[in-house]
């Protein structure tokens, strides 16, 4: 019989569905938030019954975006630990207690993520620089923000960021800092490339061959600033890194609804007009030139030892029994 979860769990499921709650790192955080919700919330007699609400939890929010591998990575963390304490034999306090406590160390350690990112990151930019951002990133937004508290004079351009228009926000937000920032449609990011000196963008995956999910566009924004010789900077936590490929698996590209791009009901659907609204894209390794992470500033190709390192403790075996356990 499936548990009713707490009404807060299933409205934060759904504001990260329709993307009030968006961004990589704050989908992570906030599914994290929700399984704490559960825990606590919880009136489970038997650990078993503790243990499947979590997990009813866990798949509601793994299915709300497919494409940030933060999510899963941050429910893993918690899942993974529970599942271990479960296997310690302990009972629904002690399993709370133990869900409570990764759940809280995951979103301090992802907060404290950005914040070292910050400064691996303005370290590589220089005074007088103009930096080219896509969509909004806080991990990106905070290298800019630190750098420019540390008395850089910086300037961005902001690509507005179709459809949804994140740029927009990056602008509001890095404009609030006193950064002056430039909004441009994104076609015309190679337009400016040549006046740029360097692109930074957050990420939604990283592979194992350092190949870097980000928002639509991205792929193309790089690709120009290759063609001009510009570095191409991605900041991103190590958890956005994906396990599942070092297994060979492919990151599943998120679809969201042709309403994004054309309004219901225009005249276009009645012509037969097909929309089409990938929300990301990948940018291969070769046009990335330095990801910085808390763990350190690391060439794309070196993505496979960070994996490594993080999940090295998982055979492949072990992974796909655990991914198994996850998605039930
Ligand atoms: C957001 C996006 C961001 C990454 C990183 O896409 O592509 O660049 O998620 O963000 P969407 P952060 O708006 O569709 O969620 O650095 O905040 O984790």
């Amino acid at each position: 019989m499936e548990a009713k979860l707490p009404k807060r769990v299933y409205e934060i499921a759904e504001a990260i569905r329709d993307m009030r709650i968006r961004g990589a790192g704050k989908i992570a955080r906030a599914a994290v938030e929700a399984l704490i919700i559960v825990a606590e919330s919880s009136k489970a007699q038997k650990a078993e019954e503790f243990v499947q609400e979590m997990d009813e939890a866990a798949s509601l929010l793994l299915q709300t975006r497919p494409t940030a591998v933060s999510l899963p990575n941050g429910i893993r963390y918690v899942m993974h630990r529970l599942r271990l304490a479960h296997e310690e034999g302990l009972d629904v306090d002690g399993l709370r207690e133990r869900a409570v406590q990764a759940g809280r160390e995951f979103i301090r350690n992802s907060i404290e993520a950005v914040k070292r990112i910050a400064e691996y990151g303005s370290r590589l930019i220089e005074d007088g620089d103009t930096i080219l951002t896509y969509c909004h990133s806080t991990v990106a937004v905070s290298v800019l923000t630190k750098a420019w508290r540390d008395g850089k004079q910086i300037s961005v351009i902001s690509a507005e960021t179709r459809p949804k228009y994140q740029g927009r926000i990056t602008a509001t937000v890095l404009r609030r800092e006193g950064i002056p920032v430039t909004l441009i449609v994104d076609g015309a990011v190679r337009y400016f490339m040549r006046r740029v000196d360097k692109m930074l963008v957050g990420a939604d995956a990283v592979a194992a061959n350092g190949a870097v999910v980000n928002k639509i566009g991205t792929s193309l924004a790089a690709l120009a600033a290759h063609e001009s010789g510009r570095p191409v900077f991605v900041a991103t936590e190590t958890y956005k890194f994906s396990p599942e490929t070092m297994l060979g698996e492919l990151i599943v590209i998120e679809e969201r609804p042709a309403d994004e791009v054309l309004p219901e009901g225009h005249e276009l659907y009645r012509l037969g007009v097909k929309v089409r609204n990938p929300a990301f894209d990948i940018t291969p390794p070769q046009y990335i030139t330095l990801i910085i992470t808390e763990k350190g500033v690391i060439p794309p190709q070196a993505a496979i030892a960070i994996l490594q390192r993080e999940f090295g403790w998982m055979s492949a075996r072990e992974l796909y029994k655990y991914q198994t356990y996850i998605q039930k």
